[in-house]
């Protein structure tokens, strides 16, 4: 639907439906543009909703075929029916059962949202409100029912027909078709409704939960695609292992099926019992996936399982509490991940991705509170704030009550809402029963957007071996103080000082719950170095002036490696920071505390590189120029900071030069040795290649010889594409030449050449954007594949600053001009690209001006759809 002034829908306005549907009877007969639905509602009046009012039911782009009620047919002036909405003026005060036939086209349905084909494979989307695009329903996730769905197709179209639940039937249909019936037992939303029909092969297994259910699991892939499902099976198995022992939650249905397929609007879909996935995140090979690409897929494979529980079993009551299920879950993934893999090392990129991603959406004009109060466009809330800072809240709360009552409480949740669409409320409430804590003002977490300032000075009386720590928070916009969890300890010359002592903090953490507070450690034989908010216990800001020698024994003695590689980033941060302003435009040399900084990390690397390359690979790494455009705020500058980052790069190479290549070789796998995605291997592979950055970085030459030679030699893709990606920084015929061949080397290849797109659209270098305009010509490339767009427009806009935000406006015309194509066919992927104009404000005045002419520009073209005017609107509000 297209409208001008989209409606706003209030959090203060939610009323039960006034209707309930305890049963659904899908017969759906799939055909490319005639798809049939017939669906028999089993309804009933809401004793909780308002009595008497017509039942409106919600629809999207459906055309009605039939209709009755109770087996009779409807006269016209009892109902009215358009494309978006049927109403029955008048429904009986009782139980009773609707037939409604409607017809829809899978294959026109370039939105992805409803059911759709993707590569000929018929599958739905249905969050947040895409069931309506199949038939008329109450899409709303407090009306559970009980789903069962007759599905027929053509045979050889669709040999594999999957559904919700356990395959109750099967059998032929006649004329070449045949039919799959399937039935979930477990009430849920239509959000989470599902079916698949397609030419899919499988690779599957079987498992026994620990209450003795045997569960076939199956991944689904395109028809020789298995090999690369093996990894995403093994993912299911240890996810399911992994939510029994960690939180006591076993998997519930006879089948858990993934799918996947090559068009999709986002990661995957956790629709009860058929989780939907994109491809990337399920395909994986040496050859084809990187080290980055198994843990997405481990990561995402149990988030999707284990919505199973927290968004399944316990749903949402209404949109605005989303944070439910993402927050929660998120969290859920990130202990995982954790438990498989390093959790220092995990812990780092969580804080990167949320300090990227989440930290400037909740500084610029998209901001908004983790449990929104009013939305135009739904689709536009599946942000870094509701899922990353959402994750974050559910781990303050974890670190507040502590692990046993943490525990008890999910359990309480759980016991007490299953079967239940819940609330926010109800979530802190089983924690405050079983913890005995008062949560109401922990709960402000939810309602206030912007990151939280807190400010922290430090005071050594020597005489008297104390300590004192003042705080004070400091939140924009009139909120009350925040609960702040501040895990933290003292630091000293040769290491912890673990003698000395605070009554107010309990476990290593102190909460601050007031605006300032003060702390006072005593028997503290030496000047500490306080290390603060230990593993980033509150995602807040930090201010401290702590001077880069302090920092520096933090990195050396810290007990905690977040904070340790804290202390290393914020020494990076400070001299990219101070030179990456416009003042500082022509500060090219890196002066006494690079020097410094060069030398510390020496000792470092000396010291431990080897014993944990993963971490060391994040202490080498500088924050990006995103980063660092956030850190300094305002009046930003991309090219003084790309340039600040390039010398500083420069400086690191020259002065570790000889050690980097040392390790280089150190860090090589002897030869034969097989490849394996292993947390322990991703690190030594992630450290040679940031050795071999910096190295290319001080020395082109060598580092083109360097990267041309992994190129040729690797045995896998992260070494590969790490080895393109540094000589991509290279101008010159090497590189043209190795792209040129990885192209073609993996031209059949869809996800491998999304990477070949992105390293191709962030080389910071004018003749980029003409380098786009050719790769759109490309024949792998194409604008209603969502993952090809981002590959391309999406890391363009993402990951090149320098040529997104230029000077003339030509980044930014690249961008409005594809939004402006896209919203026609895809307006969700549409409105998820502009949300790069989201720091258009923060840009020196020249460039700021130009991204306000644009997004005017935008704002004035006729017939946007809801989900690009939501963006545009507020976006320049
Ligand atoms: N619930 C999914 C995310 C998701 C949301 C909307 C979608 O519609 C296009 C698709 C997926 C998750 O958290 O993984
Ligand atoms: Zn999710």
């Amino acid at each position: 639907m297209r409208t001008e002034t989209p409606p706003t829908i209030r959090l203060e306005d939610y009323r039960p439906s006034s209707h309930l549907i305890d049963r659904v009877e899908l017969d759906v007969r799939l055909a490319p543009h005639e798809t049939r639905i017939t669906a028999t509602l089993a309804l009933r009046p809401n004793p909780a909703g308002e009595p008497g009012v017509p039942l409106v039911l919600d629809g999207d782009d459906v055309i009605l075929l039939a209709l009755d009620l109770d087996g009779q047919a409807l006269p016209p002036d009892a109902y009215a029916a358009t494309p978006s909405g049927l109403t029955l003026h008048r429904p009986p005060a009782r139980p009773f059962t609707l037939r409604i036939e409607t017809q829809v086209d899978p294959t026109a349905n370039t939105k992805l949202m409803g059911l759709y084909r993707s590569n000929g494979v018929y599958c739905t989307q249905c969050e947040a409100d895409g069931f309506r695009r199949i038939t008329y329903f109450l899409d709303r996730p407090d009306v559970l029912s009980v789903y069962t769905t007759r599905i027929e197709a053509e045979r050889d179209a669709a040999p594999v027909l999957l559904g919700n639940g356990n395959p109750v039937a099967a059998g032929e249909a006649g004329e070449g078709r045949h039919y799959a019936v399937w039935h979930d037992p477990h009430p849920k939303p239509a959000y989470l409704f599902a079916l698949v029909g397609g030419r899919l092969d499988k690779v599957a297994t079987r498992f026994t939960t620990m209450e003795g259910r045997d569960v076939a699991v199956a991944v689904y892939v395109e028809p020789g695609q298995e090999p690369r499902a093996d990894y995403a099976l093994g993912a299911v198995l240890r996810s399911m292992r992994w939510d029994e022992e960690a939180f006591g939650r076993a998997y519930d249905l006879d089948v858990f099926n993934v799918v996947a397929v090559s068009d999709f609007n986002m990661g995957a879909m956790e629709n009860k019992g058929l989780n939907i996935f994109n491809d990337k995140y399920v395909l994986a090979s040496p050859e084809t996936a990187t080290d980055q690409d198994y843990a997405n897929i481990e990561a995402i494979i149990a988030h999707e399982y284990f919505h199973n529980w927290s968004g399944n079993r316990v749903t949402c009551r209404d949109w605005f509490q989303l944070c439910l299920k993402e927050g929660l879950t998120v969290f859920r993934d990130q202990e995982f991940s954790s438990d498989m893999r390093s959790r220092a090392v995990h812990r780092i990129g969580e804080v990167r991705t949320l300090r990227a991603r989440q930290f400037p959406e909740d500084a610029g004009p998209l901001a908004h509170p983790v449990r929104p109060r009013a939305y135009a466009e739904i689709n536009n809330f599946y942000t870094a704030t509701v899922y990353e800072k959402g994750a974050e809240i559910v781990r303050m709360l974890s670190t507040l009550v502590g692990p046993a009552p943490f525990r008890a409480g999910m359990d309480r949740y759980y016991a007490q809402n299953d079967g239940r669409a819940a609330t926010v409320e109800d979530f802190l409430d089983a924690f405050a029963v079983e913890s005995g804590r008062d949560l109401a003002a922990f709960a402000q977490w939810y309602e206030w957007p912007g990151t939280p300032r807190v400010e922290v000075e430090g005071r050594y009386d020597a005489a008297e071996r104390r300590y004192t720590l003042r705080f004070s928070q400091d939140l924009r916009g009139g909120a009350p103080p925040l609960v702040i969890p501040v895990a933290l300890g003292l630091v000293g010359a040769s290491g912890p000082i673990s003698e000395a002592t605070c009554p107010e903090v309990r476990d290593g953490v102190f909460v601050l719950d007031r605006t300032s507070a003060g702390l006072t450690f005593t028997n503290v034989p030496e000047a500490p170095v306080p290390s603060l908010f230990r593993g980033f216990s509150a995602p807040v800001r930090v201010e401290i002036a702590l001077s880069d020698a302090e920092r520096l024994t933090l990195l050396r003695h810290d007990t905690d490696a977040f904070n340790r590689w804290q202390a290393a980033q914020s020494i990076a941060m400070r001299l990219l920071a101070d030179r990456g302003t416009a003042r500082a435009r022509e500060a090219e040399d890196a002066g006494p505390a690079a020097q410094a900084y060069a030398e510390a990390l020496a000792a470092f690397l000396d010291a431990e590189a080897l014993a944990d390359p993963a971490f060391a690979a994040l202490v080498l790494g500088l924050p990006g120029e995103g980063d660092v455009a956030n850190e300094i705020g305002s009046d930003i500058d991309p090219d003084a900071i790309h340039r600040a980052r390039q010398s500083l790069r420069r400086h690191l190479g020259r002065a570790l030069g000889e050690r980097l290549s040392r390790l280089r070789a150190d860090l090589t796998e002897a030869p034969g040795t097989p490849f394996s995605p292993d947390a322990a291997s991703a690190g030594r592979r992630a450290l040679r290649n940031a050795a071999l950055d910096l190295i290319a970085a001080a020395d082109p030459v060598r580092g083109t010889a360097l990267a041309r030679a992994q190129i040729d030699e690797a045995t896998n893709m992260t070494d590969r594409l790490a080895a393109l990606g540094i000589l991509s920084l290279i101008p010159g015929e090497p590189r043209e030449a190795a792209l040129a061949a990885f192209g073609e080397r993996y031209a059949d290849e869809p996800l491998v050449l999304d990477k070949w797109f992105a390293i191709q659209a962030a080389i910071p270098e004018d003749a980029t954007l003409a380098r786009i305009a050719r790769l759109r010509q490309h024949r792998a490339f194409s604008m209603t594949n969502p993952n090809r767009v981002r590959a391309l427009i999406g890391s363009f806009a993402l990951a090149n600053p320098t040529q997104f935000n230029r000077l003339d406006g030509a980044g930014f015309t690249l961008l409005a001009e594809t939004v402006e194509a896209l919203d026609r066919t895809n307006p969700q992927i549409a409105a998820k690209l502009l949300t790069n104009f989201g720091s258009w404000r923060r840009l020196e005045p020249a460039r700021s001006s130009k991204a306000g002419e644009i997004l005017a520009r935008i704002k004035a073209v006729p017939g946007l759809s809801r989900d690009v005017a939501d963006i545009v609107a507020r976006t320049l509000s």
